[in-house]
């Protein structure tokens, strides 16, 4: 078990069982004797997240063959150190971090009750007291997460809940959950920031040691105390521009000269089954590492001194099942663009949808003060204005690689494979992203044709050597989601791809990207960071918001 060997665990629990005579002490006995040796190897960093989880298969399909004989026997459950209840917030679809969480808990003894993913707030509240729950932890991707978890808290109080809650997914972080979330609930409110700090956090929680508990609860307190103090700080000494000088400040292109603008290619084109040999090769490994806790670059972090060893054995075992995905076609890849006529109106950009309807797209602008000579960007300054009487274009797309993982998933999980079930999603995840690359490749080089004689690497594709950018709603240079339901009519994107976006603007199938193709050769990434109140104002006022609906969605670069 603590190799992560499954390929004799009914053996070697047949035999267990013949010595133990009863299944509940050979789970409370070996079985568990190995997983908490995994559990300290974790903890002391001399094992890694893979081989965690290829333990706890190990211990699952232990668990999984004894569990009929223990129900003939009618012998209870095993005793565990305490139940945690994790769910994925309402509207968003994200669980990798969550699962991982759960089996790195579940390896230390932990019973973990998840319940998935879009789980509304009375649900998760309702079965923490139905189970007795001693912990709750929520998680969460996008940003509008953040605002269904401070609302989490603030029900917990209304009911007089007595329970810790763990916050923890990619958006959150220490800074909001001291700002937002935990004043709303009396009881422990604590942000874990991955999966290897989640077992102490628990410890420290359930632990029968008074002291230890309460030392470990006053220190969390003074440490959000002391970033709350250094964000005040940090405010009182920050310098926006206000809106209006902003503006004044932003990028001049020259649209009397420039070559870029020429008659582009319009219309919708649909992409319902691209084959996944083609995207294998448009592949970004680095953050399938990252999604595995293993540090560095790929292809160095093969042979990385710390974590090549195991970072080689995942590649392995995600080529292996990649090629296989490959071959048995179960998952599918599709994607929608659209190439329309555009100009740009202040920080708004002006569609000529494919009905010739006019729709206004909304940006957002830097406001921090900028050293002379820089600009404060916004996106529609890539677009030529209105004014200039040139007609130029903008690009959108929508792309998922996940149609067919929930049925991958529920097969691995049903022969208690968690490995080989996240990988899965791990590997739509980098299908999607390889999608959207090779979907703006063809922008680049047939659509709209501007960049005939590319040819790029895949790690210059990475490193994004060509000209032009594709900004998701979401991303910094525009952090506002609901941008993606303008995406969704202008592309018509559930009808061409089968994409749907929850009411917190996630896309479903998860393994999913949408954004928008820049083609000025002046355009790159840059990041909003934080807008002052009356940048949301005229914002709210041009999207038509409440004030309501204003603190929903920019809440998050509000400061
Ligand atoms: C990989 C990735 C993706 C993958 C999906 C990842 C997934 N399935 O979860 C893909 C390519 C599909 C994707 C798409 C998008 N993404 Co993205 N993505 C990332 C990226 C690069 C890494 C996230 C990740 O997988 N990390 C690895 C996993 C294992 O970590 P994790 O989920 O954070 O979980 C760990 C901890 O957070 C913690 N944890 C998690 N949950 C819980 C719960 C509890 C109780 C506890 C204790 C701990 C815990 O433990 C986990 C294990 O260590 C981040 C940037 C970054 N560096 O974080 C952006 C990021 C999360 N993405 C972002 C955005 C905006 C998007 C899109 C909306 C963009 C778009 N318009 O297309 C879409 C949304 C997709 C959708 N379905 O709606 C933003 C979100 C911020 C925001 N403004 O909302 C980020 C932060 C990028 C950024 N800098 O702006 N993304």
């Amino acid at each position: 078990m603590v190799k992560g060997i499954s390929e004799f665990v009914v053996a070697d629990t047949t035999e267990a069982l013949e010595k133990f005579k009863r299944p509940l002490l050979v789970i409370e006995g070996p079985l568990m004797d190995g997983m908490n040796e995994v559990g300290d190897l974790f903890g002391a960093g001399k094992m890694f997240l893979p081989q965690v989880v290829k333990s706890a298969r190990v211990m699952k399909q232990a668990v999984g063959y004894l569990t009929p004989f223990m129900e003939a026997e009618a012998q209870g459950v095993a005793k565990t150190k305490g139940k945690i209840l994790l769910a994925t917030v309402k509207g968003d679809v994200h669980d990798i971090g969550k699962n991982i969480v759960g089996v790195v808990l579940a390896c230390n003894s932990y019973e973990i009750v998840d319940m998935g993913v879009m789980v509304p707030c009375d649900k998760i509240l309702d079965k923490a007291i139905e189970i007795n729950a001693d912990i709750v932890g929520l998680s969460g991707l996008i940003t509008p997460s953040l605002d269904e978890m401070v609302y989490v808290a603030s029900q917990m109080q209304k009911r007089g809940m007595k329970l810790p809650l763990l916050i923890g997914g990619a958006t959150t972080s220490k800074l909001h959950t001291a700002i937002k979330i935990e004043h709303e609930y009396e009881e422990p409110v604590i942000h874990v920031l991955d999966a290897s700090r989640a077992v102490g956090v628990v410890s420290n929680l359930l632990s029968e040691d008074k002291k230890l508990r309460a030392d470990f609860l006053q220190s969390t307190r003074d440490e959000y105390e002391r970033v709350r103090i250094q964000r005040q700080n940090r405010n009182a000494s920050r310098v926006l521009l206000n809106i209006e000088d902003a503006r004044k400040n932003k990028l001049q292109l020259d649209w009397k000269t420039t070559i870029h603008l020429f008659q582009k290619k319009q219309g919708i084109f649909r992409f319902p089954n691209i084959p996944l040999e083609i995207l294998k090769d448009y592949l970004d490994w680095t953050p399938f590492f990252q999604s595995w806790e293993l540090a560095g670059k790929y292809p160095a972090i093969l042979e990385d001194k710390i974590v090549g060893v195991e970072a080689k054995k995942l590649f392995v075992d995600a080529n292996i099942l990649l090629d296989k995905i490959i071959k048995e076609k179960s998952l599918q890849a599709t994607a929608v663009i659209g190439l329309f006529p555009a100009n740009n109106i202040g920080d708004d950009i002006e569609v000529r949808s494919n009905e010739n309807k006019k729709i206004q797209l909304h940006h957002l602008r830097q406001q921090i003060k900028k050293a002379e000579g820089q600009a404060n960007f916004c996106l529609a300054d890539y677009i030529a204005p209105k004014e200039s009487n040139k007609q130029d274009y903008i690009g959108a797309f929508a792309v998922s690689a996940g149609f067919g993982v929930d049925e991958l998933v529920k097969y691995y999980e049903s022969k208690h494979d968690d490995y080989n079930a996240i990988l899965v999603k791990a590997l739509a995840d980098r299908l999607a992203e390889a999608c959207a690359e090779y979907m703006h490749k063809k922008v680049r080089t047939e659509y709209w044709a501007y960049s005939t004689n590319e040819s790029l690497s895949n790690e210059e594709l990475i490193t994004e050597k060509y000209q032009g950018i594709r900004p998701a709603p979401g991303y910094p240079a525009c952090p506002e989601h609901t941008e993606k339901q303008i995406l969704w009519n202008i592309l018509d994107v559930e009808e061409n791809t089968g994409i749907s976006l929850t009411d917190s603007c996630a896309m479903f199938p998860t393994a999913a990207v949408s954004g928008w193709y820049f083609s000025h050769p002046d355009s790159k990434y840059f990041g909003i960071s934080e807008i002052e109140k009356d940048q949301a104002l005229d914002y709210a006022e041009r999207k038509n918001w409440t004030a309501e609906e204003m603190k929903r969605w920019l809440g998050a670069v509000m400061g």
